[in-house]
């Protein structure tokens, strides 16, 4: 997934699109810039803003718009007006889904729009964006309308949906003590409520727009991408360092399930005639959290891994939700055998099920062609039935499960382990790496 964030340099990475590549990279998505200016700041103090020429701004667009699929834009410091139509012009006719984040003032003071591109932000920018996330002092400034209660909330939010954005996210309320408060207004409204965290911080804003963004490009709803971007940007503040001498920087640490699934993925493309076990549906490999609820609690290939001649390529990222057929077994594996977390699926060969067996592996197996009518035509079900019938005995986890196929099926094996490092050390075993 491409997401493209158009706003202001921050040189100390708190916020502006250097913290967006950051919110974008931690989601596995594509980061893409456009700068429309530069900005001189650091953790205590704002410095100076120099905006970008029209020609680079619209050439860096252009440049962009002719070579990615661009799945959804954060428009977040804009500047001044020239700029702002040209960002309009080569936006007003795409449908997919475009945040603008009001961006006013920094923490640390600094004015991030000119007076005289106030009305033409409104004019232009507002009417294009899908949703539009203000903090409560952007609400009441673009509004022009105080909130102190739920009802001038509700009428402050109203205001800016008639200006053009089909929805409102209202963030980082404090309508209650020691809790704050996102409003949405869609075509209804919802608050989401979190605990406060007191601390004062760079980057907040910045992590909400982006992760949003994130959501929506994957075709979330607005309610859900809000929901997601208020639990982002909590454990950002959660986790926000202190880099500089100032406030602290929001951060998001690294997923450790994603980083122990990418390097194992990295691993097993490196094994030697690799691309020999790899199945004509292609290798999925996945790793759960604990206790998964559905296979969006489990990590795996939005792709696949791909046969690339004699070698093998990841197509596509991690995401959650990402893998349906590897995950869905390890989803039943994991209900019986909590502890197993992780698998792959390969190509069903005689000689694997053999080395597999010789390395005192448990090899468990299921017949396809077993399979009752009513669950082959339920798409997605076949697996379920497949492996709560290979374990159904057992009293310990298997290494593998397999099957030979059925009409029109093509034969499989699938890895299990505690988690990918496990599976690849079984691999290992069997294989030479
Ligand atoms: O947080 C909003 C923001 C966005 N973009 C840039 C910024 C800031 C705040 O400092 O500097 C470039």
């Amino acid at each position: 997934m491409n997401l493209l964030s158009i706003g202001g340099s921050d040189p100390s990475s708190g916020a502006g699109i250097q913290s967006d590549v950051k919110t974008f990279d931690y989601l596995n998505a594509y980061g893409l810039t456009v700068i429309t200016a530069i900005t001189g700041q650091n953790t205590s103090n704002f410095g100076m803003i120099q905006p970008v020429s029209k020609i680079i701004l619209k050439n860096q667009l252009d440049f962009l718009f002719s070579d990615f699929i661009i799945h959804g834009i954060k428009i977040g410091m804009v500047y001044n007006s020239e700029l702002i139509k040209i960002i309009y012009d080569k936006l007003k006719t795409l449908t997919i889904p475009i945040i603008v984040d009001p961006v006013i003032k920094s923490t640390t003071g600094g004015i991030l729009i000119k007076k005289s591109a106030i009305t033409d932000f409104k004019k232009y920018l507002l009417p294009i964006a899908s949703v539009v996330t203000p903090n409560q002092f952007e609400a009441e400034f673009i509004s022009g309308s105080k909130i102190n209660s739920k009802k001038s909330l509700k009428r402050v939010a109203e205001i800016i949906q008639k200006m053009g954005p089909k929805n409102v996210a209202i963030t980082g309320l404090e309508l209650k003590k020691n809790y704050v408060t996102d409003f949405i207004l869609t075509d209804r409204q919802e608050f989401f409520e979190k605990r406060k965290i007191k601390s004062i911080n760079h980057g907040s804003g910045c992590n909400y727009s982006a992760s949003m963004l994130f959501s929506m490009a994957q075709g979330k709803s607005i309610i859900e991408s809000a929901k997601f971007a208020q639990k982002f940007t909590y454990d950002s503040i959660k986790n926000a360092q202190k880099v500089g001498k100032g406030v602290v920087i929001t951060h998001k640490n690294q997923d450790p399930i994603n980083l122990e699934l990418s390097s194992a993925i990295e691993k097993f493309t490196e094994i030697k005639k690799i691309s020999q076990l790899i199945p004509e549906c292609q290798t999925n490999f996945v790793f759960s959290k604990k206790y998964p609820k559905s296979i969006k609690d489990i990590l795996g290939i939005s792709g696949r891994i791909v046969k690339n001649g004699v070698n093998v390529t990841k197509i596509g990222n991690l995401e959650y939700g990402g893998s349906k057929h590897v995950a869905t077994a390890t989803l039943i594996m994991n209900k019986k055998f909590p502890s197993i977390r992780s698998a792959l699926n390969l190509k069903f060969q005689t000689d694997t099920i053999a080395r597999l067996k010789k390395n005192d592996f448990i090899v468990k197996s299921y017949d396809r062609t077993k399979e009752p009518k009513s669950i082959k035509n339920k798409e997605g079900f076949s697996i379920e039935w497949g492996i709560s019938k290979a374990i159904k005995d057992s009293t310990i986890p298997p290494d593998a499960i397999f099957h030979k196929g059925g009409f029109g099926k093509e034969a499989m094996i699938i890895i299990f382990g505690k988690s990918p490092n496990a599976v690849i050390e079984k691999i290992s075993r069997v294989f030479t790496i």
